[in-house]
């Protein structure tokens, strides 16, 4: 059965502890069904494997009925034994790569996950859901580790699986759900504890379809604000190939068209600040950015048009590529466009990517060397209240990069590649990494996948045009 997030909207998890004699888990679990929950997790702690196996043989059929998919709690042998739709796996059971493995890649799996760092590892790992709790304590499962609203919040807005919530949920407590970010809730006792089952199922079920709206997936998205470049290496195209190489949402505002190629800009239409402003508000009142990338804007009232609709609409993960100076020295921007650019643009970003010549501009100071790139940093962080990536290049052998976040320093090694075809490195670097941020991923941990994106690009060796040539975006299919 295909997985889709709304299929977690009311999770049935089974418990036999409150089955009368004489009554099967098959027809509690069809009470459950017919008061309308959308998917079964067959979780029988205190029973033989055999009976485990004859119990998912006998609802299996059952929830096919119903079109709800039954889901094997720790066991992915016996799912796959039982023909069972997927398997749930805690923190300390099978490995998921273990489980992927036997269940091959239709079969639908879940992980629990307690804090955004199990979250992120099982959502890299491949699993199709993750359920997270406990939200409201419980009775039911011994010795389980609490969840507060805001830890539930912080783990959904960091995955773009989706999760469901677990633990103490009932008809009462449901609806504080509702603004969660979470897809569903996952019950055992709020129904199988009751005498009516149908009924607390169907009370649940309509709480939670007005708790949780259905969703059709949990992509995440980006805007770049930055120029076209009509040979596609750079600007707009570049940003809008690399958000798309991490399966993110991307969406663009242009600030100006160039005629270019691989061997020079030969044209340059610039957007009017009312047409850019025109751009932001429909991006941000229709599809609100995760992330927002900016790359070279080359006018003062450009930059201020940026700058107030950003204040406008408070987006977070604002990568800001302070496009300047070129890393061989020219002047790229004028003086009154780079005077806005620092006042204006660069304290609303939450990380500034200079090469060396630009953090010479942002820092006032000479950099020759390692300390010196620090030391600039430095300065640069007192000015601003984002981070800053001094994007080493040819300073060092080794083309270190030196992120600076909140007072602490931290190096990135990366090393030269040969490869004479660099066109918009810079642009694909800040599009990476705002697009990690977009997918929820901590900001050191999104530099390192940027640069690592970037130096897979480059090494795999494209070949294109006359001049200096572009990177491979999509080199990762
Ligand atoms: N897992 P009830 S809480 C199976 O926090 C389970 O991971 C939990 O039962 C977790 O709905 C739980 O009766 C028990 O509280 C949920």
């Amino acid at each position: 059965m295909k997985f889709s997030g709304n299929m977690l909207r009311l999770y049935a998890v089974t418990d036999r502890s409150w089955l009368k004699p004489g009554e099967t888990l098959a027809q509690q679990v069809e009470q459950a069904l017919l008061g309308g929950v959308t998917m079964v997790q067959l979780r029988e702690k205190n029973l033989s494997r055999e009976m485990v196996l004859q119990e998912a043989r006998e609802l299996l059929p059952l929830c096919h009925r119903f079109g709800v998919p039954l889901i094997i709690n720790d066991d992915a042998e016996l799912a796959l034994e039982a023909g069972a739709d997927g398997v749930h796996i805690g923190q300390d059971d099978m490995a998921y790569e273990q489980a992927r493995s036997l269940l091959g890649p239709n079969k639908i799996i879940g992980v629990s996950a307690h804090n955004p760092i199990e979250a992120l590892a099982a959502q890299e790992a491949g699993a199709d859901y993750l359920g997270c709790g406990a939200v409201f304590g419980s009775t039911t499962k011994d010795g389980v580790q609490t969840l507060t609203p805001q830890g539930l919040r912080k783990i959904c807005s960091t995955v773009q699986i989706p999760v469901v919530a677990i633990g103490g949920i009932n008809e009462t407590n449901l609806i504080e759900l509702k603004e969660s970010g979470a897809y569903g809730a996952a019950v055992i006792s709020a129904i199988f504890a009751k005498e009516d089952k149908r009924q607390a199922a169907q009370n649940l079920a309509d709480l939670a379809a007005s708790a949780f709206e259905p969703r059709r997936h949990g992509l995440k998205t980006a805007l770049t604000i930055a120029g076209s470049d009509s040979s596609g290496g750079a600007g707009i195209q570049a940003d809008i190939k690399t958000m798309a190489a991490h399966g993110v949402y991307a969406m663009s505002a242009i600030t100006a068209l160039t005629a270019q190629n691989t061997t020079g800009v030969y044209g340059i239409l610039e957007s009017t600040p009312e047409f850019l402003k025109n751009q932001l508000d429909c991006i941000f009142t229709d599809i609100f950015p995760d992330a927002v990338k900016i790359g070279m804007v080359s006018s003062a009232p450009l930059i201020r048009t940026i700058a107030a609709t950003l204040l406008e609409y408070r987006p977070h993960n604002i990568v800001l590529d302070p496009v300047m100076i070129s890393t061989s020295g020219s002047r790229l921007l004028a003086e009154d466009a780079a005077q806005a650019l620092l006042q204006e643009l660069a304290p609303l970003a939450d990380l500034l990517t200079p090469n060396l010549p630009e953090a010479e501009v942002l820092s006032g100071i000479q950099i020759h060397n390692r300390e010196e790139m620090i030391q600039a940093a430095e300065i640069i962080g007192q000015k601003f209240n984002g981070a800053i990536l001094i994007k080493g290049g040819h300073l060092t052998d080794t083309a270190d990069d030196l992120l600076y976040e909140n007072g602490k320093v931290q190096w990135f090694s990366g090393c030269h590649i040969q490869n004479p075809n660099t066109h918009g490195t810079g642009c694909t670097l800040s599009s990476a990494i705002a697009s990690c941020l977009a997918l929820g991923y901590p900001l050191r941990e999104s530099v390192r996948r940027g640069k690592e994106y970037v130096a897979g690009a480059l090494k795999d060796g494209l070949d294109l045009g006359h001049g200096n040539g572009p990177l491979h975006h999509g080199y990762r299919r």
